[in-house]
């Protein structure tokens, strides 16, 4: 059976505010795709949509944020570019995807040779609310865009410190999913320790059912500082998602037919849990399940960003972050759903 585990997908960040900064970024995103396995003329492709995108912010919005993630599934290694402005968004998308349509005024040549070179490729743009663009290249594309969930990560840690405390990870085959977030207590190492010593009880026990998960992730959190923690289990055959969450780790699922918020009780995962409690809930396909940790802000609605709900799972986190991160604590926001054939 199929297992898919990724865990510790970290993204490095990158401010977009003058062209001297690009040169850095394509450095970065080289690297990584090497490091991935990716072959040198994949390599030189990974360069150009870095250099188009990043080029794109600095023309049209002035200032902007790039994201970078290596990729693992499976034996396929790739690379994610993310890449996000509040500019005044594009009006005209269809225009601005066609090759060869360029001008001052358009995305032009950059956004239709972006979409060709990636193997994943997804935008949400819109008048007023800027411009966010996924893309993902992988050296065995096929492989990897095989497994039948579709998953979308930020996970940054706060300015200045360079370990995340956040941690999240998913372990999926063709018919279940595990999805697991957490949030160690402060920042910076102690923090990554407690919530990996979470993700690593994932890693090794991917089959575990919510409950058992938090109970066995107690029971090894004990000499850390704790973690808020949820895990949720999708079971595509029995239609139903069972959830269980400890602190400040806030879940819902969002389908056409309506958003539903997922319930977490109060602890620390590792030194005090008292109640903890197992839902379950219908899990209907086209759901996406959206989890994160309290460095991004709650008061976010998907349906003020037209199409965003149907989008590439990545790009729905990246909005989010773009547009909710606080700022002042790691953050981590992580998309889940059933993969749509497009
Ligand atoms: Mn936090």
């Amino acid at each position: 059976m199929e297992t898919l585990l990724s865990t510790g997908g970290r993204q490095q960040s990158f401010a977009i505010d003058e062209a001297s900064q690009i040169a850095s970024v394509r450095r970065s995103g080289s690297e990584i795709a090497r490091k991935q396995g990716l072959d040198e003329t994949l390599t030189g492709k990974v360069a150009i949509a870095i250099t188009e995108a990043a080029t794109n912010i600095l023309k049209h919005a002035g200032h902007g944020e790039m994201l970078l993630r290596p990729l693992a599934c499976g034996d396929a290694g790739g690379i994610e570019i993310i890449a996000m402005d509040k500019g005044a968004g594009i009006v005209n998308l269809g225009l601005n995807m066609q090759d060869g349509v360029s001008s001052s005024g358009t995305y032009g040549v950059g956004l239709g040779a972006m979409r060709r070179m990636a193997d994943e490729f997804d935008i949400f743009t819109a008048p007023g609310l800027g411009t966010v663009v996924y893309m993902a290249l992988w050296n065995r594309a096929q492989d990897a865009l095989a497994s039948t969930w579709q998953a979308g990560s930020v996970c940054l840690p706060i300015e200045g410190e360079d370990v995340c405390g956040d941690a999240w990870a998913v372990a999926s085959d063709a018919t279940t999913a595990t999805v697991m977030v957490a949030d160690g207590l402060g920042h910076g190492f102690l923090a990554a320790q407690a919530s990996e010593a979470a993700t690593v009880y994932l890693s090794s026990y991917p089959d575990a059912m919510p409950e058992t998960a938090l109970w066995e992730s107690h029971a090894a959190l004990r000499s850390t500082r704790g973690a808020a923690i949820a895990v949720a289990r999708i079971d595509t055959l029995a239609e139903e998602m069972r959830f269980c969450g400890i602190g400040n780790i806030a879940a819902s699922t969002h389908h056409y037919s309506g958003r539903r918020q997922l319930v977490s009780h109060n602890g620390i995962v590792g030194s005090n849990m008292r109640k903890v409690q197992e839902f379950a809930f219908e899990w209907l396909p086209g759901t996406s399940l959206i989890m994160h940790s309290d460095g991004l802000g709650t008061r976010w609605q998907l349906d003020q960003y037209p199409g965003l709900a149907l989008a590439h799972p990545g790009l729905v986190a990246a909005v989010l972050y773009r547009d909710f991160a606080r700022g002042r604590d790691d953050v981590t926001v992580l998309v889940l759903r059933e993969r749509t054939l497009h």
